[in-house]
């Protein structure tokens, strides 16, 4: 089973992971836990080129970057890790790249499809859990987050961008899901966190 969780800034996925995986402990499922960008040796030395704000990437150089930690991601760490039988679970995948970098930055989604499916070679997600709420929302938590932890409030190059730019991201990600339904589970993100994970686990109930 390959699940990813998807989401615009503060959407509240590391919550909701952390939360997922004390209910799948407790079932007995073996599952490997992992990200993007930075989930294999490869992309732990990408991701500060793609987060830090005092970094100049072009749009398209931050794509392939996002491509490449990918493409190593699936070959080092998740697709071994199918293989043994675990479960993967991976904040943020290729719809990530969709949304941000598609509609985000303005890329055309039909190509940067095609660009996803050669770097993972064809590996998509089983399901994938979108955590939908407001832009001005999420970006309200992350902000206030960062400010709680000593950091600068537009620490990184993503949450330094405009409301808008939040906003195209999440209509960005709606539009997948109502092109994928078989795959999206959408959920209200603006729920306690613990109903949020009560909700996905129904979903999750016929796989375990
Ligand atoms: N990116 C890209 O452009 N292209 C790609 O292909 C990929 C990624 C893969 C990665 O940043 C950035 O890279 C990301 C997209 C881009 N940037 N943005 N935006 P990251 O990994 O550093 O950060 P993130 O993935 O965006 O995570 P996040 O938004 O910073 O956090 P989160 O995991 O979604 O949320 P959280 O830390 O669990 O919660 C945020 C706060 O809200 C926190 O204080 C929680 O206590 C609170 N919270 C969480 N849930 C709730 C609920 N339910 N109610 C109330 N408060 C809540």
């Amino acid at each position: 089973m390959f699940l990813t969780i998807e989401g615009i800034e503060g959407a509240g996925k590391s919550t909701f992971i952390g939360l997922l995986e004390d209910e799948l402990v407790k079932r007995g499922v073996d599952f490997l836990r992992t990200r993007e960008p930075g989930g294999c040796a490869l992309g732990r030395q990408i991701r500060p080129l793609l987060l830090d704000a005092s970094q100049k990437v072009s749009d398209r150089a931050e794509l392939f970057l996002f491509l490449a930690d990918r493409a190593q991601h699936v070959a080092d760490t998740i697709r071994p890790a199918l293989e043994r039988g675990q479960w993967v679970i991976c904040d943020r995948y290729a719809d990530s790249t969709i949304a941000y970098q598609g509609y985000g930055r303005g890329m055309d989604p039909e190509e940067l499809q095609k660009l996803n499916d050669y770097a993972t070679g064809g590996l998509w997600p089983d399901i994938t859990f979108l955590l939908d709420l407001p832009a001005e929302v999420g970006l309200g938590r992350a902000l206030a987050r960062n400010g709680r932890e000593g950091l600068t409030q537009s620490e990184g190059r993503f949450e330094a961008e405009a409301l808008a730019f939040h906003q195209r991201i999440r209509e960005g990600f709606l539009a997948r899901a109502a092109r994928w339904p078989q795959r999206f589970r959408v959920l209200d993100a603006a729920q306690t966190p613990d109903a949020i994970v009560a909700q996905a686990m129904k979903h999750l109930e016929p796989y375990l």
